[in-house]
């Protein structure tokens, strides 16, 4: 059965520890944090899950800037703060730290007469540049970048985990891997079994989240197919809800545990 875990941001409780203590009350494996709780809470963090069977399973975005960043400075600082994050998770025990290229950020095609400043190769060649320095630092100090492509209203730099797996070839590093998220998937990919079927190699965690970026089970991804491949690829990783709660997460949460672990009973990961 693979690790199901929660965002922080989504469990209710004002500290660590209330988070922690539900999630362990439902039966969840781990807690998705942001980046930023590493450098700023590491030792709640380490407490909360010294106390509760609730492993600390990965961090996610949470630093200044964005790693395709024209701004140097802003850039300089997602990197440097990448490489902080990476450290600190890798002495935690984390799968690794998500990023995406950048959230935001211009449209990969702009109505004319306008034109981006930058080619998509020029973004994609900076986005390089900054995951070879940042994996550098990895390879000394531990700890696994996450990369994930997001849907083209977010990000023009990485759209499909086909795209993101050129990438992360292109850096050819064990201290980089790929997230898909269903959700960013439902919307570029034109078969998300075979494009998680192909990137396989390369997936290190997922976000679960359903077509319309509600729990799993109430949208249209069909989860048997996507928990199928995943299972059929070997996937042993995280898989962590990052989505849109409606009504009360006290009782949505419990029950998503169990929808998903239905789902993964039903092909065979147990
Ligand atoms: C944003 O849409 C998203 O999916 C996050 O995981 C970004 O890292
Ligand atoms: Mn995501």
């Amino acid at each position: 059965m693979w690790p199901f875990a929660v965002q922080a941001s989504l469990v209710p409780g004002q500290t660590f520890l209330e988070k922690f203590k539900l999630l362990a009350a439902w039966g969840y494996d781990g807690i998705e944090i942001s980046g930023a709780d590493l450098l700023q809470h590491a030792d709640a963090l380490q407490k909360a899950a010294a106390t509760y069977p609730v492993r600390l399973t990965s961090a996610c975005a949470g630093f200044e800037g964005w790693l395709v960043d024209r701004n140097p400075r802003a850039r300089r600082l997602a990197i440097e703060q990448i490489k902080a994050m990476l450290a600190v998770g890798a002495d935690l025990g984390i799968a690794g730290l998500i990023s995406p290229a950048a959230y935001g950020i211009n449209a990969r095609e702009v109505l004319p007469p306008y034109r981006n400043a930058f080619t998509l190769d020029e973004d994609r060649q900076l986005l390089i540049e900054g995951l070879t320095e940042i994996v550098e630092s990895a390879a000394r100090t531990g700890g696994t970048l996450l990369l994930e492509p997001l849907n083209r209203y977010v990000d023009r730099v990485l759209n499909t985990v086909a795209e993101a797996v050129t990438v992360v070839k292109a850096v050819d590093s064990p201290h980089l891997k790929v997230v898909p998220d269903i959700f960013h998937m439902n919307i570029e990919e034109s078969n998300l079994s075979a494009s998680l079927r192909e990137a396989a190699p390369f997936i290190g965690h997922v976000h679960l989240s359903d077509s319309n970026r509600r729990l799993p089970g109430h949208g249209h991804v069909d989860w048997r197919a996507v928990f199928a491949t995943l299972h059929d690829v070997g996937y042993n990783g995280v898989m962590a809800i990052e989505c849109r709660i409606d009504g009360d997460p006290r009782e949505a949460l419990p029950r998503t545990l169990g929808f998903l672990r239905e789902k993964a009973e039903a092909v065979g990961s147990n």
